[in-house]
């Protein structure tokens, strides 16, 4: 399968890979829109949100209590952060594998139009 987080899990693309268990692996973001952004992504290949099925429901959950504990681990959970998922073209997805992420380290403007 031609997708870029499959090749990042599958190591034949290198990331900078700050958090994995058996469900999900998190790194950082090529193109940091933050003092901290970070990618959580499940080892399954969901294309979209969209696409989340009753058996992922936990797995989706499990993405973002991972991304909470990253937020405090880097010490701004208490001062706050942002977790997104973007879908599709007006959601901004680019890569076409479910990302949550985590943004934070400085207030966030908000919203985004
Ligand atoms: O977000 C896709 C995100 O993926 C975007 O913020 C850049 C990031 N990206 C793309 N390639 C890489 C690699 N190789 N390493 C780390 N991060 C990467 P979207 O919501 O789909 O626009």
């Amino acid at each position: 399968m031609d997708c870029l987080f499959c090749k990042i899990l599958n190591k034949e693309i290198p990331a900078d890979v700050i958090y994995e268990d058996d469900q999900v692996i998190a790194f950082n973001d090529i193109n940091p829109q933050a003092p901290t952004h970070v990618l959580v992504i499940p080892r399954k290949h969901i294309a979209t949100t969209n696409e989340i099925a009753d058996e992922d429901t936990a797995l989706v959950g499990h993405m973002v209590q991972v991304a909470g504990k990253i937020a405090k681990e880097q010490g701004f959970d208490e001062s706050g952060y942002r977790t997104v998922f973007n879908c599709n073209d007006h959601g901004g997805q680019t890569v076409h594998h479910i990302h949550l992420h985590l943004l934070g380290g400085k207030p966030l403007g908000w919203p985004p139009y």
